[in-house]
């Protein structure tokens, strides 16, 4: 593929749910070798180091959301990050918890907007994460980043989302476990999803070719958003959320030759990875082998195949 600008982004989030650890990502994505994996495929890698959340009110921990003050100062902070990036190279946000997308994806819509190009958004995820503040009923703000980018409302005291994600632009695959409130907001929505049964049946190759076709057809930006709960806990235990009956080691990497081979990806978010719950820094490898294979890594060159 055409060599790459990759711009590694530390965000350590660690405010979007209770269960702490997610603030070890970055470091462990770079000690697992994700800087010299992009180099060897060709890329020109940046690593801008960690960023720390702009300016906020303290947290106290009597209300039912949790820390959304710090989310609030981190999502200010990320918006700004991806607006910066964006115009440079293709933005790698090593999360961090999923509360970082509320900023990346806000972030991506604003560069999108301004250059004129819709912004797409792949999400892939055992969740839906399109909860608002009202709706959750954990108060996990990472639950709420697709609410967000969306435009719902709740979400109060956050900054304003200017260029809303239209939902007809938005694919989520590998959902398992969707709360009451969500499934019933996601299904009065234009938003295509697909949970694992439906993968089951038809394989994961034809709902996303659709998809990137689609991305292709209107000259989009691809938003791509990887939680580590997307893949089986057996191949991924280093996450929070783990949710049985998740994505294969080959259909983590079948998603991502496709998306490498449309071309279409111009950032790329790597969240809630729990480094203290790992095993020997298996599930952080696999994540750094996943995105090698978004950005080149192949057995065989394949070109005949398109998938754009
Ligand atoms: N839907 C649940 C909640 O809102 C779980 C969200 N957890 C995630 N999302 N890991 O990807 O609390
Ligand atoms: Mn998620
Ligand atoms: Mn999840
Ligand atoms: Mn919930």
């Amino acid at each position: 593929m055409t060599p790459r600008h990759c711009i590694l982004i530390g965000a350590p989030v660690d405010s979007g749910k209770r269960r702490t650890g997610c603030l070890m990502g970055p470091d462990a994505y770079r000690t697992a070798g994700l800087a010299q994996a992009l180099g060897s495929l060709g890329h020109r890698v940046e690593d801008i180091g960690n960023l720390t959340p702009a300016s906020h009110a303290p947290d106290d921990d009597t209300g039912r959301l949790h820390q959304p003050n710090r989310t609030i100062g981190w999502t200010h902070r990320l918006i700004r990050a991806a607006e910066e990036a964006l115009p440079r190279g293709l933005p790698i946000f090593l999360g961090g918890d999923h509360a970082l997308s509320l900023g990346s994806v806000a972030g991506a819509a604003n560069h999108a907007a301004r250059t004129g190009r819709p912004l797409f958004v792949l999400w892939l995820d055992a969740h839906s994460d399109f909860h608002t503040p009202d709706t959750s009923g954990s108060g996990n703000l990472h639950g709420t980043p697709l609410g967000y980018v969306t435009g719902r409302g709740g979400f109060a005291g956050f900054p304003v989302i200017g260029n809303p994600v239209p939902q007809e632009n938005i694919c989520i695959l590998g959902l398992r476990s969707v709360d009451g409130a969500e499934r019933e907001a996601l299904q009065a929505t234009r938003i295509r999803f697909h949970d694992m049964r439906e993968i089951d049946e038809n394989g994961i190759a034809r709902p996303l070719a659709a998809f990137l076709e689609h991305v292709a057809a209107q000259n989009g930006l691809l938003h791509v958003s990887l939680d580590v709960d997307f893949l089986d806990p057996a191949i991924a235990p280093a996450v929070g959320t783990t949710v049985p009956g998740g994505a294969t080691i080959r259909e983590g990497h079948l998603v991502m030759e496709m998306i490498c081979d449309s071309g279409l990806m111009t950032s790329l978010d790597l969240v809630e990875l729990n480094p203290f719950l790992d095993e020997r820094g298996r599930t952080a490898q696999v994540m750094v082998d996943l995105a090698a294979s978004a950005l080149g890594r192949r057995v065989f060159d394949r070109p005949t195949q398109s998938y754009s």
